[in-house]
């Protein structure tokens, strides 16, 4: 088995079938559908953020967070799950960086490192990014980013980039 960090964000809503689904209900929907494979177990969901769009042009704010899994499932074979999960969800794929309905990033996979043209390990910009560091601390605060550090010590030196912790 191994053990995974994934990263979820949305800044679009999206029409489905004709019912319009939030940002955030777009992330509850990702997280039971992840929960729903046989090959993954859900073991922890980080409380949801509202955060300042990175990117290209004027975006909505987005909702971030993250979760931690098992699974049995290789690093490529949960890419192409995740993968699966964001196209049922309508994603399109336009411009890098740019709006969209549903992203689903392999944050950390066991202390896996990986740079294959389909899959970086750890993702590359998530020790920087405080919209992923800060769920990730929610998790697991002792966690280790491979070759970059333990979550505490990132979050504490990255700043704060607008982000907004939500409580239901
Ligand atoms: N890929 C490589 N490594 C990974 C990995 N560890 N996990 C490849 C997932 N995918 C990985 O991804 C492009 C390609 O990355 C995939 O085909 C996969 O093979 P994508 O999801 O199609 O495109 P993207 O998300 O636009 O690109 P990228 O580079 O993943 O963007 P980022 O860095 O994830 O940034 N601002 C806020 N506030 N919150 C956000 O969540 N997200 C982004 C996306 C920008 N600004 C944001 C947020
Ligand atoms: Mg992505």
């Amino acid at each position: 088995m191994h053990v995974a960090f994934v990263g979820l964000g949305s800044n679009l809503g999206n029409d489905r079938n004709g019912i319009f689904e939030s940002p955030k209900q777009q992330l509850l929907n990702a997280i039971q559908s992840i929960d729903n494979q046989t090959t993954i177990n859900l073991l922890r969901t980080s409380p949801f953020y509202q955060t300042q769009a990175i990117g290209p042009g004027d975006q909505p704010d987005y909702i971030n967070a993250a979760i931690k899994i098992e699974t049995s499932l290789s690093a490529h074979q949960l890419l192409l799950a995740l993968q699966s999960i964001e196209n049922q969800q309508g994603r399109v794929r336009k411009e890098r960086w740019g709006a969209r309905t549903l992203d689903l990033d392999i944050l950390v996979f066991d202390q896996l490192i990986e740079n294959s043209e389909q899959l970086i390990l750890p993702h590359p910009r998530a020790h920087e990014r405080a919209f992923v560091l800060a769920p990730l601390n929610d998790l697991d605060p002792n966690l280790v980013i491979p070759k970059r550090g333990n979550i505490s010590s990132l979050l504490a030196n990255c700043s704060m980039q607008g982000i907004v912790k939500l409580h239901d």
